[in-house]
């Protein structure tokens, strides 16, 4: 490969930018990545060196999973010295939890790893995945004096460059898919490339890349509803080896102030289970102690998740417990920014 052009490696997993018709069923499923090349040969004109790297069965991205997270890791991993960036071709679905999630699993990254996919396949006439392919290996190719520019995990969809970890998926149908309500885009595609340079994620450049590769999957997310039953909200508590819970709660961070609500959280957590609170509002954050309503959640130790999206909490909270987090320090590092995944 030159020296002086970036290398690229583009790695592909599935999702709607490479999948094709079924013959029979009219169903879109999954296809070879080869044949997905070939159908942008505007990749030859961009000024880097690609080289790419296929899951042998892709998949549509409800079916990702812990295990794949660690399967990309661990392509990053062994690529890292040999590339400048990498670019993750994944369906939109699920990106922003494996984005999320690898955002963690990545220590001390200081290349980027941008997140990129489509609403319609690549084949299709009116396919949004040319633009959003090209512009994230443009993206991942920016240098500033013969480094990396970008230093974290983004996601790229439809002109925008977000901090993967502050994405959720808003749209099924529009272009538009993704938002990032709690962090301003770090880069806009117009006529020019605008990057915002002081809202990019600045690492300790002096340490060495570390990957995480223990996830731990004992947990579970409730989304809070009037009329959630006790029933429910024990049975929950009950899942065998269960270690935490995410409570997706009103507003600011607020619930039910029943009793038999409170009662079971507090036992639980007195049971060394960690209870986090995050907003199921797509934008703000978490202020216990704001309302009547939220102030026993704080009294009882109830971790605050801020404004972290429902993506990042679980990445996180994977992440976290399968480190071995020590209960004592658990929860101040939860309330912690990580990797810029909350303010
Ligand atoms: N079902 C697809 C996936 O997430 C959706 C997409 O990529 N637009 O794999």
């Amino acid at each position: 490969m030159s020296n002086t052009k970036p290398n690229i490696l583009l790695v592909y997993t599935g999702g709607t930018i490479g999948m094709i018709k079924d013959f029979k069923s009219g169903a879109l499923k999954t296809f070879d990545f080869k044949t997905l090349l070939k159908k942008i040969p505007e990749l030859n004109l961009l000024e880097c060196n690609i080289d790419t790297v296929s899951f042998k069965d892709p998949i549509d991205s409800s079916n990702m999973n812990p295990q794949y997270y660690v399967k990309i890791a661990e392509i990053i991993e062994s690529n890292y010295d040999h590339f400048d960036g990498f670019v993750v071709l994944h369906g939109s679905d699920t990106m922003s939890y494996t984005a999320s999630a690898l955002s963690f699993m990545l220590e001390n990254l200081a290349k980027p790893i941008i997140f990129t996919g489509s609403q319609l396949p690549i084949g299709d006439l009116r396919t949004d995945a040319k633009e959003n392919l090209i512009t994230s290996i443009q993206v991942a190719s920016l240098q500033s004096k013969g480094k990396a520019l970008i230093k974290e995990v983004c996601l790229y969809f439809e002109y925008k460059l977000y901090r993967a970890n502050r994405t959720t998926k808003l749209n099924a149908e529009h272009f538009q898919a993704f938002s990032s309500f709690n962090y301003p885009d770090l880069a806009e595609s117009g006529v020019h490339l605008k990057i915002n340079h002081d809202y990019l994620f600045k690492p300790n450049l002096r340490k060495k890349l570390r990957v995480h590769k223990a996830l731990d999957q004992n947990i579970a997310l409730v989304k809070l509803f009037p009329g959630i039953t006790k029933t429910v909200l024990e049975n929950v508590f009950n899942i065998s080896n269960l270690k935490a819970v995410i409570l997706e709660t009103y507003g600011a961070g607020n619930c039910s102030t029943e009793n038999w609500f409170i009662e079971i959280l507090q036992k639980n957590i007195s049971k060394g289970i960690y209870v986090i609170n995050i907003t199921q509002c797509s934008g703000g954050r978490v202020m216990m102690g704001h309302y009547e309503t939220s102030s026993k959640l704080k009294k009882i130790g109830v971790i605050s998740g801020n404004d972290l999206t429902t993506e990042a909490a679980i990445g996180k909270l994977m992440y976290m417990l399968g480190q071995k987090t020590p209960h004592k320090v658990f929860k101040t590092m939860y309330e912690t920014s990580l990797r810029g995944e909350l303010s």
